[in-house]
């Protein structure tokens, strides 16, 4: 007979308990709402399109090239471009996100994974200075916004 109120077995269910709550935690901590969540993401994705949106207007030639300008841009948006996925929890469902996201968890982290590829050549690009080079991936970019736009992102 053990001298502890507690049984074995009731213990390592605690143990087992606080080990998923401690774990889980990190979503709970950042986001104390689902809205919140929903704000960060759609915000980070908003500051991507405004700063893809000016690399886009040198690539189609209504800006003129300006390889600091397009440079800056394309090392903002290669930050940001690692900053919505963590508001994507369990949870969080709503705004334009589709049902699949979650459904599909494996499928919509390797879009996010070759979008922030492509926004890697992108910058690797724009550092450089090539603008062939940047005008090749940033059509490749807006090619892995869109596919995921078409699988993820409510009409
Ligand atoms: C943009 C933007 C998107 C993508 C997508 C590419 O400039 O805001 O969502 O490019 O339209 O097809």
């Amino acid at each position: 007979m053990s001298t502890n109120p507690l049984s074995t077995k009731t213990g390592l269910r605690m143990l087992a308990a606080s080990i998923i709550l401690v774990t889980a935690s990190p979503a709970f901590a950042q986001f104390q709402k689902p809205e919140d969540a929903i704000k960060y993401r759609q915000s980070a994705f908003s500051l991507i399109g405004t700063h893809f949106g000016r690399i886009g207007a040198v690539v189609k030639g209504e800006v003129p090239y300006n390889k600091d300008d397009v440079a800056r841009n394309a090392a903002i948006i290669a930050t940001l471009s690692t900053l919505p996925w963590q508001a994507f929890g369990a949870g969080t469902e709503g705004g334009k996100a589709q049902p699949a996201i979650w459904a599909e968890a494996a499928k919509f982290k390797a879009g996010s994974e070759k979008m922030q590829t492509a926004i890697t050549e992108l910058n690797q690009a724009a550092q450089s200075g090539n603008l062939e080079n940047i005008k090749k991936a940033f059509s490749a970019t807006g090619q892995t916004c869109k596919a995921c736009h078409d699988d993820f992102r409510k009409k």
